[in-house]
């Protein structure tokens, strides 16, 4: 079976943020057929859109995975619900979320899965972060 490598953003505004980013590098790291080969410096960002909410704790990570784009998007939803579990407070917005930005040079348009992210051009610290471990962005 071979591997690709993927990119996969991870965003917290809500609660611990560090640790929120800590356990999902340890749970994306315990997938099936997937190592984390990679991270970036964890970011401090303004928060983006119309959502008035506190700053973002952001995080790009390298993975190599033998799954499937679909199966990967299934298993980070888990873990964002996971992470949703692990919070008290009710109709707070979201500990965690995981986006995949890159999946090798996969071009994928499809019901509830686009890749690349259609907001990587939007956001200069998903760039900062692929530079930080040497991704080349795809060309438009
Ligand atoms: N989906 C489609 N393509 C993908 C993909 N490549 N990766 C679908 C992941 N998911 C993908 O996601 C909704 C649905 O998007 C998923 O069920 C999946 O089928 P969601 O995370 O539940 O919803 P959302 O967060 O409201 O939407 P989305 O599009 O994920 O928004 P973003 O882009 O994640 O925005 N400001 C700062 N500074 N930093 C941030 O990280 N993040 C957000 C959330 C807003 N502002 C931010 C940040
Ligand atoms: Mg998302």
């Amino acid at each position: 079976m071979s591997a690709e490598r993927a990119a996969i953003a991870l965003g917290s505004n809500l609660g611990d943020r560090e640790r929120v980013l800590g356990r999902a590098r340890e749970a994306i790291g315990r997938l099936p057929g997937t190592r984390v080969v990679g991270a970036s410096r964890v970011e401090e960002t303004e928060p983006l859109g119309p959502v008035p909410q506190g700053p973002y704790l952001n995080q790009m990570l390298l993975v190599e995975t033998a799954l499937e784009p679909r199966e990967l998007l299934e298993a980070l939803l888990a873990v964002e619900r996971e992470e949703g579990r692990a919070r008290s407070e009710r109709w707070g917005p979201r500990t965690l979320d995981c986006d995949i930005v890159l999946f090798g040079e996969r071009s994928i348009t499809e019901a509830g899965l686009t890749v690349p992210h259609p907001e990587l051009p939007h956001r200069g610290f998903w760039q900062r972060e692929l530079a930080e471990l040497n991704v080349r962005l795809p060309v438009a």
